[in-house]
């Protein structure tokens, strides 16, 4: 088999990057060691930033997420008595989308299956080899057990935290940071109005809380836990009964339903720098995490393809190797920017049993609350700096 471009990883990194490249006329090749079933049903992020909303619907992928996608013009911030509103489009002229990661997945699917490039699943034994040359390749089992050899001209890794790519480019030198969180995220997806019309970051002592949504009637709520914390010790009952202490707020309450689903997420900072080896491109998960406070994951991954889709255009039909030789620090510099945002986000919401802490992190959002120019800083940051910083 041979491609230009062999993409490793059908999450919406690999996929967006696909089909950036089909639409200037670069070909590749998807891919994925799971089903297709499996990559739809992940329930990941929720909040889509204006730049990947544009990406989006320039890509011809918009349709459905401007028919049922939610724009949101801003969120609440609460601590106890009080639930303050920031309001993104006067803070900084932008606003967000709700639209579930899975709609976007499944969005890229659908096109890539309707006269896109290839989009293999059920794939195993994935292993990228001499990337350190200008014909690089791919070995790989297909989902019918045969051995078989992608030759490409470049590799991207898109195969997020987990997959073979990012240990390649480590191989060659370069470090990794990393932070582990000492609290965890319990996520439920229930079938329950949302009681709120923007999303709810709740501080309260008990531990964080986090009132998201799907849907006018789909609600998608997180409460900070211990990440020792067990699914099965904690019922739906005790998951409503803390977020609605957590939230609480005179006359009003959570939107109860059914639970449809329940997980424990760990939380973590991690950057790998380089975000390249020769002819092989790190994007999204591959090379970064950020904990979820500050929605970034999907929407950082979404600029990551932006920039490489750039590169390798430039690469591989103009010859010219000026955007591959900066795409990693031009990506490092918002990965960097983004890890900030959502360690503060995450240091400022999360409560650690110190009363120390918690008179800082108090003090913070009462700053944030009362002071524009601060509350500006996290609306320019939540809605999405500008590509290159
Ligand atoms: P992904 O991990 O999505 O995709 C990588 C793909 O590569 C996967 O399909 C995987 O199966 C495939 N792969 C792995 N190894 C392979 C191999 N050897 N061969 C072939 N394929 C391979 N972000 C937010 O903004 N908000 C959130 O609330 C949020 N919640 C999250 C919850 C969880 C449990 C997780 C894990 C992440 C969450 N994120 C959230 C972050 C998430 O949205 C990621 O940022 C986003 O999925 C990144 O996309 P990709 O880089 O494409 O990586
Ligand atoms: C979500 O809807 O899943 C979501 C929203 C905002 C976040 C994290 C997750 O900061």
């Amino acid at each position: 088999m041979r491609t230009q471009v062999g993409i490793i990883g059908a999450g919406p990194a690999g996929l967006l990057l696909s089909r950036l490249l089909t639409l200037q006329g670069i070909d590749s090749v998807v891919l994925e060691n799971r089903s297709r079933d499996y990559v739809q049903a992940r329930i990941r992020a929720g909040v889509l930033e204006q730049h990947t909303v544009d990406t989006l619907t320039a890509a011809g992928l918009g349709m459905r997420l401007h028919r049922e996608g939610l724009e949101h013009t801003g969120i609440h911030l609460q601590y106890p008595g009080v639930r303050h509103t920031l309001d993104f489009p006067s803070l900084c002229g932008r606003t967000v989308w709700v639209y579930g990661q899975t709609e976007v997945v499944k969005d890229l699917i659908a096109a890539q299956l309707d006269g896109g490039p290839p989009l293999l699943f059920g794939v195993s034994d994935v292993t990228p080899e001499d990337v350190d040359t200008d014909s690089p390749r791919i070995r790989f089992t297909d989902a019918d057990g045969v051995p078989r050899v992608l030759e490409c001209d470049a590799v991207a890794g898109t195969d997020g935290f987990h997959g073979p790519s990012r240990a390649l480019v480590q191989a060659a030198g370069g470090r990794v940071w990393e932070r582990t969180y000492p609290y965890a995220w319990l996520g439920i997806l229930a079938d329950a109005a949302p009681a709120t019309d923007e999303l709810i970051y709740a501080w309260h002592r008990d531990g964080f809380a986090l009132y998201s949504m799907r849907s006018p009637s789909v609600s998608r709520l997180y409460l900070q836990v211990d990440p020792a914390e067990r699914v099965e010790d904690w019922s739906d009952e005790r998951v409503w009964d803390a977020l609605d202490t957590r939230m609480a707020l005179d006359g009003w309450s959570v939107n109860r339903g059914p639970v449809t689903e329940k997980s424990v997420l760990p939380m973590r900072s991690f950057v790998s720098s380089p975000m390249r080896r020769g002819r092989l491109f790190l994007a999204g998960d591959a090379a970064h995490i950020v904990p979820p406070t500050g929605a970034k994951g999907l929407n950082l991954a979404v600029a990551d393809v932006t920039l490489l889709a750039q590169a390798l255009v430039r690469l591989l039909q103009d010859k010219e190797t000026d955007l591959a030789d900066s795409y990693s620090d031009r990506a490092l510099a918002r990965v960097w920017r983004c890890t900030h945002f959502s360690w503060w986000m995450t240091s400022m919401l999360h409560t650690s049993g110190d009363d120390f802490d918690a008179e800082l992190q108090l003090s913070q959002l009462r700053r944030v609350c009362s002071s524009e120019p601060a509350a500006r800083e996290l609306a320019e940051n939540y809605t999405g700096l500008p590509l290159d910083l």
